[in-house]
């Protein structure tokens, strides 16, 4: 009887120390609101935003989040550009659909950093002029979540 509750309490604790030497893996990576409580919209400086919130890191969450369309507000989207030259001119012949426009509703789009490659987001509505004149643009480069250690 001893013997099994000794064991018992050793298992419990090894239970603990694994959960525990998991944990801070999974606390470190962080959950960014893209625009905070602008939120993903027209006319949001998202490159100053991503200098004021960086440096981002692999893992960490971006959550875009726009109202759906309807009567009274503009449809957004998240679109991924393929280089940093479509980046630059808004061109979005080649880009890829990342969130369409009823995907950011209630509590947004989680976009999670996984690859340590820049990420073109844009907005791709109106054929652009959300990324050109709505400032709907930002580019993230996630680093190695080991050198996360500030
Ligand atoms: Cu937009």
């Amino acid at each position: 009887m001893e013997a099994r509750s000794s064991s018992a309490a050793l298992v419990a604790a090894a239970v603990v120390v694994a959960l525990l030497a998991l944990a801070p893996e999974a606390s470190r990576a962080e959950r960014f609101i893209v625009g905070d409580a602008a939120r993903w919209t027209w006319g949001y400086n998202y490159t100053d935003w991503v200098i004021k919130k960086g440096p981002f890191f692999q893992n960490d969450t971006l959550v875009f989040m726009y109202d759906p369309p309807n009567a009274t507000v503009h449809a957004h989207s998240v679109y991924m550009m393929r280089n940093a030259a479509d980046y630059q001119s808004c061109n979005l012949k080649a880009a890829k659909l990342v969130a369409g426009v009823t995907q950011g509703a209630g509590s947004g789009f989680e976009f999670v950093l996984r690859k340590r490659k820049p990420h073109y987001f844009v907005c791709g509505e109106r054929g652009g002029i959300h990324c050109t004149m709505g400032q709907m643009k930002f580019i993230v480069k996630p680093k190695s979540s080991a050198c996360r250690d500030d």
